[in-house]
């Protein structure tokens, strides 16, 4: 592979053994096509987050990416909010990726890169929080902790955006769905053995939860508002507003 190619081959040879999935160097160099290719609606969302960022940020306040890879998510925020003095704070614990953030937001002021654990990081003044296919990577018992430390930080109106890949309680629909999933990999050019050795490498790595358990932990949280705004096959998309 040339030092410039993009495309996303880590799981095209057969390995002898497959590791757990890390966001390590190797996955930040091809992370925007492999993002791209394996999320059904993957720059659907990000519009959508640049939307919210229109309809919910206000001035003074602070947005916070957690988990922002390589910040996609936050140069649209920084894009097109028009509250004045708004700060955006994105954070991964993946070094390769924040190296990436700080060479591409070179320029953008109001964005702030972390290297951190979002389960460390401190929440205040916030008027919107993305949790965008991140929440998924902490253990499922952690969960609930961070996204009360996000309701308390949450300004009044604050929104929180969370999208997740999902699996369902029925039988029939989880395997539907995995079914129409894996075609859709195919489709963007993943082949039946990258499909497997990657599933096999997220394996306990990305652990999703149930639409059902997603909106009772939201409106448990004290959320008042919650809506799953977008779905593709098993990937959906909530936005949950403080009162
Ligand atoms: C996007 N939001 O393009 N602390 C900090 N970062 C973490 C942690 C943690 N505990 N666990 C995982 N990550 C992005 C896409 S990707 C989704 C998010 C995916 C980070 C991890 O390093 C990775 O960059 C990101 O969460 C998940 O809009 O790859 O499916």
């Amino acid at each position: 592979m040339s030092a410039d190619d993009k495309t996303d081959r880590i799981f095209s040879r057969r390995l002898s053994e497959v590791k757990a999935f890390e966001f390590n160097q190797s996955v930040a160099s091809v992370f925007q096509d492999m993002i791209s290719r394996s999320v059904p609606g993957y720059s659907l969302l990000l519009r959508m987050i640049g939307l919210y960022a229109d309809i919910f940020v206000t001035p003074a306040s602070r947005v916070f990416d957690l988990g922002c890879s390589l910040g996609e998510a936050s140069l649209l925020i920084a894009d097109q909010t028009r509250a004045v003095d708004s700060r955006i704070i994105a954070v991964d614990n993946s070094q390769a990726m924040i190296d990436k953030c700080r060479r591409h937001g070179r320029g953008y002021e109001n964005i702030e890169w972390r290297c951190e654990d979002i389960r460390q990081t401190s929440i205040d003044n916030a008027s919107m929080v993305v949790l965008n296919l991140t929440l998924q990577f902490l253990q499922p018992e952690e969960r609930a902790d961070l996204l009360r430390t996000i309701y308390d930080g949450l300004n009044p109106g604050g929104v929180l955006v969370l999208s997740e890949k999902i699996v369902f309680d029925d039988t029939r629909e989880n395997e539907r769905m995995t079914q129409l999933y894996q075609g859709f990999k195919k489709t963007m050019g993943y082949s039946d053995l990258e499909i497997s050795q990657k599933r096999n490498a997220l394996e306990n790595v990305l652990i999703p939860d149930s639409d059902r358990l997603h909106m009772q932990r939201l409106r448990q949280t004290g959320f008042e508002e919650v809506y799953q705004c977008f779905r593709g096959f098993n990937f959906v998309s909530y936005l949950a507003i403080k009162a």
